[in-house]
C-alpha cells in the first residue's frame, strides 16, 4: 500500500481497510530506517494511525499541523512527498529527524524542545483570525510535553481567549521514561472513562437543571454543582480553563479518530482532543521497552539489540560518582527534568529514592527547584542537556547567581551531539554562562577529570557549572596525569617554546594529538588544559604566549564569548605584544544535522585541519621571525657602516684640525 502513496492526495483516496495496511506498512518501513540509522522510534510506531487520520480529515499545508517537538514526525514526513528520501533520515543533507520549515512547506513550523506546540499554533490561530482565513489549527503534544510550563502558560492563554484551535493529546502515559505529575494524575483518571461527546453534554444539561433561588443561595448551589461535575468528570480542569473537551480515543482506531477529528474541525473555540496511544506499537520489543526505544542507535531488528559495542559515556560515570558522593555526603540530592536514563540518574534513583526527583520537561522548574533545595542546605546536582539549560537561563541568573547559591549545574550533551541537529547542538552554554556573575564553569578533558570536578564543586559551596560532552573519553589519547583540582589553575600538560595550544573539556584530547604531530615536524607545542573557562587562569596562559608568540585555541563552543575570546581579551588586556592568535570553535551560525566527525571536519575543528592550518601559520610565522633576523643582521651591518664612516669622519676632521 506504502508503494501507491505519493502524496496526501493518494492517502484521502483510501478506504479504512486500505489505510489500516497502508499503517501496517510505514511501521515496517520506520523499522527498517530507525534499525539502520537511529532515531526517535517508538513514538513514531505510536502515532502511525493518528497522523494517517490527521492528514486525511486536515488540509496541509492551508491547514496547520504543529508537532510538539517534533520527534514524532516521520509518519507525517513519509505521507507529505518524502517517502524515498526518509532512508536518509539524521544523515548529512539528509532529511531531519524533526520538522523542518525548509524541507516540506507541510511542515508549518520548527520544533525540537519540548512544550511549544500550543503557543505556535495559538500565533497561527489568531493570525489567521486577524487576516480573516478560516484554515484549522492544530497543536499535537504528548503528555510528556504537556508537564512543561510554556505549555501549560499556552493552555492558561488559549482557553482564556476563545480562539478556535485544536490541541490533540497524544496520551501513552509516557515521557521518556514513566510519565510523572499532577497533570498525569489527572489524565490517568481521564484515560478510564467512556469517550465525551454526547454523555457530557447530557451530564452538563442535568447539572444545569438544579434551581437556583435567591442570592445567598447561589453561591452554595454553584460550589455544590462544581464539586459534582468535579466527581463525575475529570475532564473539568480543561473545561474550567476554557477548552471543550473531548475523548478519550482509541488512537489506533483510524475510523474512530477521524470521526472525533471532523467533529473539532467543526467546533468553535478552544478544543482539547485527547487520544490513546502505545508507544512502540507493534514492534513488540519497543513496547515492552518504551523508554529504550524512544531514541536509538542502529540496532537488529530481529533482537532489538543495539549495533556496535556501547561504550562508557560521561553520563554513565556522572551518574557512578554522584551515588559515590551521595553516600559520603547526606545532602547531595539529584534532579532530573524527565531524563533520568540520558543523564545517568536511573541508578541514582534506585539507590536513593528520598533523594531523587524527575519533575517533568520543566529545565525553568528544576533550576529554580534547585536554588530552593540550595539555599535550605541541601546541594542539588542538576544534570541537564546542554541545549535544555537554554530553557533556564533566568533561573540560572535570577534564583541561583544572584544569591550565589550551591547548586551544582551539569551541563550534559555540551558541544556538538550530532544527528538530532540545530535544536540539539550544544554549542552555546559557555558563551551564555560565561557572562553570568558568581559562576564558576569548568570542563574536564577526561572521565576522571569529571569526577574530580563533582568532587571540588562541592567544597565551594556556590554555584558551578560542570559541561561535558555526548558520548565517551577520546580513543586516542589517555591521560597519566592529573593535578589536583585549583580554583582558576590551568593545568599544563607538555611544555613547548613553538606554540600554545590551549583547549577545554573534550578538545585538550584533540590539542595532544595536534601537538604531537607537531612534535613529528619538530615543532614545540606547550599544551594547556585550561579547565577552568572562568575563571580564566590568566597567569599560566599568559606566561606561555610571552613564550611563545604564538597562540592557538580550540572548543566545542560558539567562536563567540567563549575560551578563544577569553584569551583574545587577555591579550588585548595585558598588552601582549606581537601574537598571533588563532581560534578554533563553531562559527555564528546554526549547526545542522550530521554526524559529529563530519561536523568537525566541515568547520574545521578536526586534528588534520587544525594541524595544517597551525604548521601553515607556524611556516609564516618562521619566514617574519627569519625576515626580522635578516633585517637585524642588516640593521647591525648599517649601524656598524654608519660607526665605520663616523670614525673615519672624526678621524678626517682630527687630521685636518691638526694641520
Ligand atoms: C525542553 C526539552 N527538554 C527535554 C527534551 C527531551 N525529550 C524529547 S522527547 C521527550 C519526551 C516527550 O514525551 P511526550 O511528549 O509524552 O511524547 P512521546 O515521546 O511520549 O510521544 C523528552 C523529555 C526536549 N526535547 N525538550
Amino acid at each position: 500500500m506504502l508503494e501507491k502513496i505519493n502524496s496526501l492526495e493518494d492517502l484521502k483516496k483510501l478506504s479504512i481497510k486500505d489505510k489500516k495496511i497502508l499503517a501496517e506498512d510505514i511501521r515496517k518501513y520506520i523499522l527498517e530506517i530507525v534499525s539502520e540509522n537511529g532515531g526517535h522510534l517508538a513514538s513514531n510506531l505510536g502515532v502511525v494511525e493518528l497522523t494517517i487520520a490527521m492528514e486525511s480529515v486536515f488540509n496541509v499545508p492551508e491547514d496547520k499541523i504543529i508537532w510538539d517537538v517534533g520527534h514524532q514526525s516521520y509518519v507525517h514526513k513519509i505521507l507529505t512527498g518524502r517517502k524515498e528520501q526518509m532512508k536518509t533520515l539524521r544523515k548529512l543533507n539528509g532529511i531531519a529527524g524533526f520538522p523542518k520549515t525548509n524541507e516540506s512547506e507541510t511542515d508549518c513550523f520548527n520544533t525540537g524542545h519540548s512544550s511549544t506546540s500550543i503557543s505556535a499554533a495559538l500565533g497561527m490561530a489568531r493570525a489567521r483570525d486577524i487576516e480573516g482565513k478560516n484554515n484549522s489549527v492544530v497543536a499535537v503534544i504528548g503528555d510528556g510535553a504537556l508537564t512543561g510550563g510554556m505549555a501549560l502558560e499556552a493552555l492558561n492563554d488559549a482557553g482564556y481567549s476563545g480562539t478556535r484551535m485544536t490541541v490533540i493529546l497524544n496520551d501513552n502515559e509516557m515521557s521518556i521514561s514513566k510519565n510523572i505529575g499532577g497533570m498525569n494524575m489527572l489524565l490517568s483518571k481521564l484515560r478510564t472513562k467512556r469517550t465525551y461527546t454526547k454523555s457530557s453534554v447530557s451530564i452538563k444539561n442535568m447539572i444545569n437543571k438544579i434551581p437556583v433561588v435567591g442570592k445567598p443561595f447561589v453561591k452554595v448551589v454553584q460550589r455544590v454543582k462544581r464539586s459534582i461535575k468535579q466527581l463525575i468528570i475529570p475532564k473539568m480542569f480543561f473545561e474550567d480553563i476554557g477548552f471543550r473537551y473531548l475523548g478519550p480515543v482509541d488512537g489506533h482506531n483510524i475510523e474512530e479518530l477521524e470521526r472525533m477529528l471532523k467533529i473539532t474541525k467543526e467546533l468553535d473555540g478552544p478544543v482539547l482532543l485527547h487520544v490513546l496511544t502505545k508507544k512502540g506499537k507493534g514492534y513488540k520489543i519497543a513496547e515492552e521497552n518504551p523508554d529504550k526505544y524512544h531514541a536509538t542507535s542502529p540496532f537488529d531488528i530481529e533482537t532489538g539489540e543495539v549495533k556496535g559495542k556501547k561504550k562508557k559515556d560521561y553520563s554513565k560515570v556522572f551518574g557512578e560518582k554522584l551515588i559515590e558522593l551521595a553516600k559520603k555526603n547526606k545532602n547531595i540530592v539529584a534532579i532530573t527534568a524527565s531524563m533520568k536514563d540520558g543523564t545517568g540518574l536511573k541508578d541514582f534513583q534506585k539507590e536513593f529514592p528520598n533523594r531523587f526527583f524527575d519533575i517533568g520537561i520543566a529545565e525553568q522548574h528544576a533550576v529554580g527547584l534547585a536554588a530552593g533545595m540550595a539555599k535550605a542546605g541541601l546541594i542539588p546536582f542538576v544534570p541537564i542537556y546542554s541545549s535544555f539549560y537554554q530553557r533556564a537561563y533566568d533561573q540560572v541568573i535570577h534564583d541561583v547567581a544572584i544569591q550565589n547559591l550551591p547548586v551544582i549545574m551539569c551541563v550534559d550533551r555540551a558541544g556538538i551531539v550530532g544527528a538530532d541537529g540545530e535544536t540539539h547542538q550544544g554549542e552555546f552554554d559557555m558563551a551564555f554562562f560565561r557572562l553570568v556573575p558568581n559562576l564558576t564553569i569548568m570542563a574536564p578533558k577526561d572521565f576522571k577529570e569529571l569526577e574530580d570536578m563533582m568532587e571540588y564543586a562541592i567544597t565551594l559551596k556556590r554555584p558551578v557549572v560542570i559541561r561535558y560532552p555526548r558520548g565517551g573519553e577520546s580513543n586516542k589519547i589517555t591521560f597519566d596525569k592529573h593535578e589536583k583540582i585549583k580554583l582558576g589553575k590551568a593545568e599544563v600538560l607538555k611544555e613547548g617554546k613553538d606554540i600554545s595550544i590551549i583547549a577545554i573539556g573534550k578538545t585538550v584530547s584533540r590539542a595532544m594529538e595536534i601537538s604531537n604531530i607537531l612534535k613529528e615536524n619538530k615543532i614545540e607545542a606547550e599544551v594547556i588544559n585550561a579547565r577552568f573557562l572562568k575563571p580564566l587562569d590568566k597567569e599560566t596562559i599568559t606566561n606561555s604566549i610571552e613564550k611563545t608568540k604564538f597562540v592557538i585555541t580550540i572548543e566545542d563552543g560558539t567562536i563567540i564569548n567563549g575560551l578563544g575570546t577569553a584569551v583574545k581579551e587577555l591579550i588585548v588586556d595585558k598588552e601582549l605584544k606581537d601574537v598571533k592568535i588563532k581560534s578554533y570553535a563553531y562559527p555564528d551560525e546554526f549547526i545542522k544535522h550530521g554526524a559529529v566527525e563530519e561536523l568537525e571536519e566541515i568547520y574545521h575543528l578536526d586534528t588534520n585541519s587544525i594541524y595544517e592550518d597551525t604548521l601553515e601559520i607556524n611556516k609564516q610565522k618562521q619566514e617574519k621571525n627569519q625576515k626580522e633576523e635578516k633585517g637585524q643582521v642588516k640593521d647591525k651591518e648599517n649601524k656598524n657602516r654608519e660607526q665605520e664612516e663616523n670614525k673615519e669622519e672624526e678621524k678626517k676632521q682630527e687630521e685636518i684640525q691638526r694641520k
